[in-house]
């Protein structure tokens, strides 16, 4: 499952690298029918806080982010400690409208590393018409673009953020079946567009970072060691569940999605609970 030189170099000059396998179909299925259960068993949807930091509530999730088919590429780019930052559900239902404006991710996070990467699994299969991601090649390496708060009703991003006027010629599309993954650098411009498909779209992003980062906007902030040591002791680390909704994860869930919450709204004109 290692890159191979020319994708750990495209990764250093372009900012990403796609496809990477990390399971078979029938796994990432299984994966699939574990959320819809949850799912189901709510009324049909995830609420919004479950949306963010769920490896605290599902043990699939947390299996996931410590799944060496997941970190080894990881290792590769940020080295041997590991830290995940957070993870989030993006889910666009067949037909759906929602979009995600271009944005980059450093711009809301509050972390003081460029080298922070986001992991984009497919639980489903992502292609070009359900609206997979794309992404503008080498926007990491440059300043950070400006970006407008719009409350877009069907931007799924916190603010509904855009960049405005890129080029939208150079963008670069990154579908996926189900069990591979994405890797991008969160200072690279991504976004995606609807769901024209006739399935759901479903994708978990996983954020891993090195463990000196610090959180430099919010008061309190925890991660996952995944791999490694962390030598820093930036972030408070989070407890391992030993099962689905842990009591003790759960507890602490709750406190990591709020921190979390605080970072992604801070300075937002409205808070529109997306998270
Ligand atoms: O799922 C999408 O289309 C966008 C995800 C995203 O913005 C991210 O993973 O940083």
């Amino acid at each position: 499952m290692a890159l191979s030189t020319q994708e750990v170099e495209q990764y250093h000059r372009d900012g990403y690298v796609c496809p990477v396998p990390v399971m078979s179909a029938p796994e990432a299925h299984g994966l699939r029918r574990q959320l819809e259960a949850v799912e189901a068993r709510q009324g049909g949807k995830l609420e919004a806080a479950q949306r963010s930091r769920a490896f605290l509530l599902f043990k699939w999730l947390d299996d996931l982010i410590r799944d060496p088919r997941v970190l080894d590429p990881i290792e590769q780019l940020i080295g041997p400690d590991i830290l995940c930052w957070s993870t989030i559900f993006w889910i666009k239902d067949a037909g759906s409208k929602s979009f995600v404006g271009w944005h980059q991710d450093n711009t809301y996070w509050g972390l003081s590393s460029r080298n922070v990467i986001t992991a984009w699994f497919a639980i489903s299969d992502a292609s070009v018409d359900a609206g997979c991601m794309k992404v503008m090649p080498r926007t990491h390496l440059g300043e950070t673009l400006r970006h407008e708060d719009t409350y877009h009703q069907d931007n799924m991003l916190t603010r509904g953020q855009v960049i405005p006027g890129l080029d939208e010629s150079r963008a670069v599309v990154m579908p996926l079946r189900a069990g591979e993954m994405s890797l991008h650098n969160y200072c690279l411009a991504h976004g995606s567009g609807p769901n024209v498909s006739p399935d759901r779209r479903i994708g978990v992003s996983m954020h891993f970072m090195p463990p000196a980062t610090k959180q430099v906007v919010g008061a309190w902030d925890c991660a996952a060691l995944v791999r490694g040591e962390d030598r820093f002791g930036n972030f408070a680390l989070t407890p391992k569940p030993v099962g689905d909704f842990d009591p003790e994860a759960v507890a602490f869930h709750a406190q990591a999605a709020k921190a979390m919450r605080e970072v992604l709204y801070a300075g937002a004109e409205r808070k529109l609970g997306r998270l």
